[in-house]
């Protein structure tokens, strides 16, 4: 059945009739209710109509699929507000006219779309995965044979990293994988290409730490896996320019602008490990992440080994700024 909201989208209700095959070993007693047996389906919004988990699907011949040839947002909503969204649309805006796609709505009507997919699943607190794929096109890579871009947006909940992590901090190790080089592929582009990412991810987890610090090719810092970097040194802050090959970050932002009101100025400066190594203090920050403090790198405490005062007061304004500021939900 079709329900069309307030804002013209057509919903797919939810099918009532049992779908799920029956277990082939039946268990005699079930003790305890599972928690899969209760949770709630989320609806996703895939171009303009939403569908349960099990019904959102995209084709083999999406080119997002078949070459990572699309781009994304990761955007936050807490307290019944969205995060920063204006800011994340325009970065998904940019990220598109790079890679040459044309997003085949308006900003506005993304907007209602974005706060339309929170609604219908009834959340309050939580992260939206916005994407738009190049669309369906055959099993070349050309693009041009896609017809039409495809926009997918999940919302969920999300906790990263438990809360004691903010309070003991995070371990990362330097990889040697290189990040992208710009003349290759831009990182200022959020693409759906994230393999590069995701192996230095995985270099990061085979070594046991808990995020791997990301080079350039001329061997300064450019930024974590899915976070930028921040060092303070001496009361300063400095943090890699985009062009070191950091994502432009929305948080990264949020946070020269907490600088700014507690009277300290951040520098945009080549960092070396070196330089990582002798800072008092160290923080990445990120959608998911948020602002999170390091205390050790490639086995060297940072500091004296603890999170410092001045990351805790930035993260504490942060924190602040989330539940206070942003684009409300529902009214
Ligand atoms: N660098 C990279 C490479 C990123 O992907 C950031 C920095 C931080 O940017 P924002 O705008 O979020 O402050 C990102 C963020 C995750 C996750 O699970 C995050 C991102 C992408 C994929 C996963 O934390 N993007």
């Amino acid at each position: 059945m079709k329900t069309a909201t307030a804002d013209g989208m057509v919903i797919d209700e939810p099918q009532t009739e049992e779908t799920t095959a029956k277990p082939a070993v039946k268990l005699a007693v079930e003790t305890h209710a599972r928690a899969t047996s209760v949770a709630k389906e989320s609806k996703i919004y895939i171009d303009g109509k939403f569908y349960s988990e099990k019904d959102a699907k995209v084709s083999v011949f999406d080119h997002g699929l078949l070459y990572g040839d699309g781009i994304f947002e990761g955007i936050r909503f807490y307290n019944g507000r969205v995060f920063r969204l204006e800011e994340h649309l325009a970065r998904l805006w940019d990220s598109a006219r790079s890679i040459c796609l044309e997003i085949p709505m308006s900003m506005r009507e993304m907007t209602a779309a974005l706060l339309e997919t929170i609604r219908q699943n009834n959340l309050r607190e939580g992260y939206i995965r916005l994407l738009v794929t190049r669309g369906v096109g055959n099993l070349g890579l050309n693009p041009e044979q896609c017809k039409r871009p495809s926009v997918i947006i999940i919302a969920t909940t999300v906790t990263l990293y438990p809360e004691s992590v903010y309070q003991s901090g995070l371990t990362v190790v330097t990889c040697a994988t290189r990040r992208t080089n710009p003349g290759a592929l831009n990182p200022a582009v959020k693409s759906l290409n994230y393999l590069n990412n995701v192996m230095a991810r995985i270099e990061g987890s085979l070594a046991g730490a808990d995020e791997a610090l990301m080079l350039n090719d001329a061997g300064n810092v450019a930024e974590c896996t899915a976070d930028n970097v921040f060092i303070i040194k001496r009361g300063q802050i400095f943090t890699p320019p985009i062009t070191a090959g950091a994502l432009r970050g929305i948080t990264r932002s949020v946070i020269f602008e907490i600088a700014a009101e507690l009277g300290m100025k951040v520098a945009e400066a080549d960092i070396t490990r070196h330089d990582v190594f002798i800072a008092d203090e160290c923080f990445l920050t990120g959608t998911a992440a948020e602002v999170i403090p390091v205390i050790k790198a490639d086995g060297r405490p940072i500091g004296n080994g603890k999170p410092g005062p001045i990351s805790a007061r930035i993260i504490a304004r942060f924190r602040q700024l989330t539940r206070e500021t942003g684009t409300p939900i529902y009214n």
